[in-house]
């Protein structure tokens, strides 16, 4: 993510990815404040087994674009929620990527489908992660109940 102010929202993301026992880092990369960090981050992603990235960011949110410049690796970008516009700019920054380098945008504050397309992804190549997600929305089908209370 951006920003430790993404924080609070990313946090969902991790929620999934735990219940779907999908390996995982958390780090803090900005794309204007630490580019250095993103250019290492991103270039070496592949060769360090990460299989797809999750890019939260808001405002100007050009985090998920630069990091899908840099790895043919998936790129799942999720707009934060922004103070002046309430994340209009960070959703429009990320699903407006131009032509040739793709970001998957999720929705305003999307974290927590962010980690569950992360897992659809991942469930291509991995069995058990596979079974995890299938178990998991069988789970919340029988959660939904017929009848309002
Ligand atoms: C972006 O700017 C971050 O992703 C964050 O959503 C936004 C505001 O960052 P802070 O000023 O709260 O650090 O880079």
């Amino acid at each position: 993510m951006g920003s430790q102010s993404d924080y609070s929202v990313m946090k969902d993301c991790q929620k999934i990815l735990k219940i779907l026992k999908i390996k995982y880092q958390v780090l803090i990369v900005s794309a204007h404040r630490t580019p250095k960090r993103m250019f290492a981050f991103s270039e070496s992603a592949e060769k360090n087994g990460f299989a797809v990235i999750i890019a939260g960011a808001g405002g100007a949110a050009h985090l998920a674009g630069m990091v899908a410049s840099l790895t043919t690796l998936p790129v799942l970008g999720v707009p934060i929620e922004s103070k002046k516009l309430k994340g209009l700019d960070s959703l429009l920054s990320m699903v407006q990527m131009p032509k040739g380098i793709p970001v998957g945008c999720l929705a305003i504050d999307g974290a927590f489908n962010a980690g569950i397309l992360a897992a659809s992804i991942i469930s291509n190549f991995d069995e058990k992660v596979k079974s995890n997600l299938e178990k998991w929305r069988r789970i919340q089908t029988l959660s939904i109940k017929k009848k309002p209370k």
